[in-house]
Parts: structure tokens; C-alpha cells; sequence
């Protein structure tokens, strides 16, 4: 239990462990409600591991996918967060990790936090992949 305790402390989350080993991986820190990468390109078929660290006092999420994934959240009808691939949060001053599995076609996907407003305020970003 106190080795449990240590890491809760840490602020450690992990999620999405099932996408497979991680073939990369990406490091974005959120600062004043921004990522530290607006745009990133993958490879498809690439899995990658994200690691997101939250700098700010405040939680925020990170939640990779294509425009009708972010229409869901950013309706706030999405139930579930941070135990899914490619879907974490991240509470103030910690470091979440989740680790997404990209498809073998091309194309533009989009990643983001959608706590109130976040994603309106410019808290999301591109992903080519290809
Ligand atoms: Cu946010």
C-alpha cells in the first residue's frame, strides 16, 4: 500500500495499455492551457506513446482522434475518459501517459483537451499521419 501511495503521489496515470509496445514516443507538456506541440506526423500504422505533462494548477486531457471523436468530447456526451488509447487525463502538476495505435491509412487526425472552453482557447493541435 505505500508503494501504491508513493505512485498516486507522483501523479503517475497510465492508460491504454492494450494498443501494443509503444514504437515512439512524444513528449507534449501543457503550459497556460497550451500544448508544447501544435502539430506532430506519424507514420501510419506507428504506435506511440504519449506522455503529457501538466505544468499548470489546473487538470486538462489529452484526446487523440479525427473531428467526430472531438465533436463527441467537446459536447461533453462522452462519459468516459482516460481508459481508452489515445484518451487521458491529467490532473494539476502531474504526468499521464497513454499510448495510441495509429491506423495503416493516411490522413488528418486532431488531438486536444476539451475541460470547458480548453479547445475553443486553442488546446489542440494536428496529426498527419503519413
Ligand atoms: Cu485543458
Amino acid at each position: 500500500m505505500k508503494l501504491l501511495g508513493l505512485v498516486l503521489a507522483g501523479g503517475l496515470a497510465l492508460s491504454g495499455c492494450s494498443a501494443g509496445p509503444p514504437e515512439r514516443t512524444v513528449e507534449l507538456t501543457v503550459r497556460h492551457s497550451k500544448f508544447s506541440l501544435d502539430e506532430l506526423r506519424v507514420r501510419p500504422g506507428e504506435t506511440v506513446r504519449f506522455v503529457l505533462r501538466n505544468t499548470d494548477p489546473i487538470p486538462h486531457e489529452l484526446i487523440v482522434g479525427d473531428q467526430s471523436l472531438q465533436d463527441v468530447h467537446e459536447a461533453g456526451t462522452e462519459s468516459h475518459r482516460g481508459d481508452r488509447p489515445g484518451e487521458v487525463s491529467v490532473a494539476a502538476g502531474a504526468t499521464a501517459v497513454t499510448t495510441y495505435r495509429f491506423g495503416p491509412e493516411g490522413g488528418r487526425l486532431l488531438f486536444g483537451c476539451h475541460l470547458p472552453g480548453h479547445w475553443a482557447s486553442g488546446m489542440r493541435g494536428a496529426i498527419r499521419v503519413g
